[in-house]
C-alpha cells in the first residue's frame, strides 16, 4: 500500500440523492481534512447490493435493504486520512436515528432506521473498508495526490 493514511468507503444513499445531500454530505468530510482519493456515481444492481450486504443475508430486514439500496442511484466515494474509518463513522452517527446524536449526519438528516441517509465502512468490521473500495472501484479510479493542508499543516 503506497498511499498515506487510511482509506475508507462512503455512500450517500438513494434517500440522500433524492434529498440533493451530496454536497452537504461531501463537505462535511473535506472541511474536516478527510481527503477525497475517487467517486462515482451509479444505480447499484441486484448483484452488487448482495455482494455488498452480505453480512446482513439472513437478517429479516435483508430484502428491504436491498430493495432499497437498488431503488435509484447512489454517490459513492472514497476518503483517505489518519483513522479514516473511525472517524467517518463518528461523523455518520448512530444506525438508528432516534440514537444519533445531533451533529452527525444521521442525526441531522435521518428520521427512519432503512433511510439514514449514508453508508460507511465498519471500523468493528476488520478490513472492511478496503473490501468495500475493492466492490466499487479498481485501483486506477483511485487517485493520491497531496492536499495543501496535508503538506502545510500537518
Ligand atoms: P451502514 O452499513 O448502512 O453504514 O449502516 P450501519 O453499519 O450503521 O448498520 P448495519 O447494521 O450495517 O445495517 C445496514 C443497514 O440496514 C438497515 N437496518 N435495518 N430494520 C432493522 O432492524 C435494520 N437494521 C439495520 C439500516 O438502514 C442500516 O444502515
Ligand atoms: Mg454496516
Amino acid at each position: 500500500m503506497s498511499h498515506h493514511g487510511e482509506r475508507t468507503f462512503v455512500m450517500v444513499k438513494p434517500d440522500g440523492v433524492q434529498r440533493g445531500l451530496i454536497g452537504e454530505i461531501l463537505s462535511r468530510f473535506e472541511e474536516r481534512g478527510l481527503k477525497v482519493v475517487g467517486g462515482k456515481f451509479l444505480q447499484i444492481d441486484e448483484e452488487l447490493a448482495s455482494e455488498h450486504y452480505a453480512e446482513h443475508e439472513d437478517k429479516p430486514f435483508y430484502d428491504d435493504l436491498v430493495s432499497f439500496i437498488t431503488s435509484g442511484p447512489v454517490f459513492a466515494f472514497v476518503l483517505q486520512g489518519a483513522d479514516a474509518t473511525r472517524q467517518v463513522r463518528s461523523m455518520v452517527g448512530e444506525t438508528d436515528p432516534l440514537e444519533a446524536d445531533p451533529g452527525t449526519i444521521r442525526g441531522d438528516y435521518g428520521l427512519d432506521l432503512g433511510r439514514n441517509v449514508v453508508h460507511a465502512s465498519d471500523h468493528e468490521d476488520e478490513g472492511a473498508n478496503e473490501r468495500e473500495i475493492a466492490l466499487f472501484f479498481d485501483e486506477e479510479d483511485l487517485v493520491d495526490y497531496e492536499r495543501i493542508d496535508e503538506t502545510w499543516l500537518y
